[in-house]
């Protein structure tokens, strides 16, 4: 007897487990299916970390299916983040991207849109130095080649897409007159240290829309979501719920 085995404290959990919401959505609808897209791992020259486990936990509360891909080139930059400074070394962004994905990841030439439901990119330097050079050059920046095609590509087959912190940019660039959010238009006082990046997307044909970092902009009819996660000084719980609504939000636009 199952009751028997796991003894009379295990016993009593099991109407509690019956009831809860995550065996509900092992058993309902088929799972989305979401890629997770990185640039490498560390906010100054890769994927701010907290963001990429954030995007992780709430997927995986919501029952969704993730795979991770990261482009297959080498950064920009490595930075020291004990100094702040580019120490004199190459790394590979997908290898650093490896580490935030324990291992499993795929070449982001190896993406195919058909496979999936929904795209997300987390922030971090990364996003700007990597996946784009909005860090070098502005906004006469340039996408990567692959992160082109994927944006391009989900937004043609009218699959959603989430992203955070200074990612939004990619969205701005590719996907003409998209609305999206990268926190406040003002420093306010440091709080918003990155405030000018709202400019940017308006310069770029984006509409820029102020949120907080707890909240989310969705862009029902490009269907984009976005919230500034790090972009804002906050408590790391505000960026951790902020960014639980960006993928609960992407993830009602799958319809699964
Ligand atoms: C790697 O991730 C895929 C889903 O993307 C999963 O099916 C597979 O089991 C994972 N492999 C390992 C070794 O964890
Ligand atoms: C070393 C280097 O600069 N790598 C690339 C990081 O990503 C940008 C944007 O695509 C490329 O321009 C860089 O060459």
């Amino acid at each position: 007897m199952l009751s028997g085995a796991i003894g009379a404290r295990g016993a009593r959990l099991i109407p509690v487990l019956r009831g809860s919401r995550s065996l509900h959505v092992s058993q309902g609808k088929p799972a989305a299916k979401v890629a997770v897209v990185l640039s490498g791992c560390g906010v100054f020259d890769g994927t701010e970390i907290h963001e990429a486990s954030a995007i992780l936990v709430h997927l995986s509360r919501a029952g969704a299916e993730v795979k991770m891909f990261a482009p297959d080139v080498p950064q920009m930059h490595v930075v020291d983040h004990s100094k702040g400074q580019p120490s004199q070394e190459s790394r590979n962004v997908l290898v650093e991207s490896a580490r935030l994905a324990r291992g499993n990841i795929t070449a982001l030439s190896r993406l195919n849109v058909k496979e999936h439901d929904a795209v997300i990119f987390p922030g971090g330097f990364g996003a700007a130095k990597n996946l784009s050079s909005f860090a070098v050059d502005g906004e006469s920046f340039k996408v990567q080649p692959d992160v082109e095609r994927v944006l391009t590509g989900f937004s043609k087959a009218k699959k959603p897409i989430g992203l955070c912190c200074i990612a939004p940019v990619l969205a701005a660039k590719v996907i003409p007159g998209v609305e999206v959010t990268v926190g406040q238009e003002e420093e306010l006082g440091g709080k918003w240290p990155y405030a000018g990046t709202a400019k940017s997307i308006s310069a770029l044909g984006g509409k820029h829309c102020a949120k907080e970092v707890d909240e989310v902009h969705v862009d029902s009819k490009c269907r984009v979501v976005t919230t500034p996660a790090f972009m804002g000084e906050a408590p790391l719980h505000q960026i951790f719920d902020g960014i639980g609504a960006m993928v609960s939000g992407v993830l009602k636009l799958t319809g699964k």
